[in-house]
């Protein structure tokens, strides 16, 4: 049987974006992990030159960059079940995916949540003026998102690796005041937004 240890840690957005095939598919893993708040360890960017979570090993074999990650478990544990069949449908969630990183991510998680969640709970103040220069920057990558988005997932009928994507960076910015701003203009994606929140696999990751 195929031993897959993940390493990261379980409040890491890619980390749950991963775990969520694992899960969906009842796949064993073994999850390690790791403190991205301090210097990582040698032993780590032995796997990982960038230094960055996740990481899958699969037999021992490495694998890093989230999109490689997710769409080798697609193919080996979900038999394609997360990508749709179609060549334009395929070529939107990969577009969503890269609007998640390029765009979205920075944002929605290197700024607004790190400022209103992480630095608070730190006994800091959060960066006003950051938050602000992020806000219509994550504003303007869910509405462009919603301008590709079908329903009721975000690539029509089925759950893709574009929903796995973008649920965990949803979830964090859920629990911000800025949420109301960025999602002002984004019916379908709210009406998506509520019902995802609540898939199993998702609650079992997030918990
Ligand atoms: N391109 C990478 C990005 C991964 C990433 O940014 N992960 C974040 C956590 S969600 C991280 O490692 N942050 C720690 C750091 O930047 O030092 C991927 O797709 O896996």
């Amino acid at each position: 049987m195929t031993q897959y240890t993940l390493y990261g840690p379980a409040l890491s957005t890619y980390v749950r974006t991963v775990r969520m095939i694992l899960a969906e598919t009842n796949t064993p893993y073994d999850l390690k992990a790791v403190d991205i708040f301090s210097d990582r360890d040698p032993e780590y960017l032995a796997k990982h030159p960038f230094g960055k979570v996740p990481t899958l090993e699969v037999d021992g074999e490495t694998l890093y960059e989230t999109c490689a990650i997710v769409e080798y478990l697609d193919t080996v544990v979900g038999n394609r079940a997360f990508t749709p069949a179609d060549p334009m449908g395929q070529a939107h969630m990969r577009q969503i995916m890269a609007i998640v990183d390029s765009y979205l991510y920075a944002p929605a998680i290197g700024v607004i949540t790190i400022q209103r969640l992480i630095v608070p709970s730190q006994g800091g103040q959060a960066d006003e003026a950051a938050v602000a220069d992020a806000t219509p920057k994550v504003k303007t990558a869910l509405e462009a998102i919603e301008a590709i988005a079908s329903s009721p997932y975000l690539l029509g009928p089925t759950i893709t690796l574009a929903d796995f994507y973008l649920m965990p960076v949803m979830l964090y910015l859920s629990k911000t005041p800025e949420f109301a701003a960025v999602t002002s203009e984004i019916p379908q994606l709210n009406a998506w937004w509520a019902s995802v929140s609540h898939r199993p696999s998702f609650l079992e990751v997030i918990s």
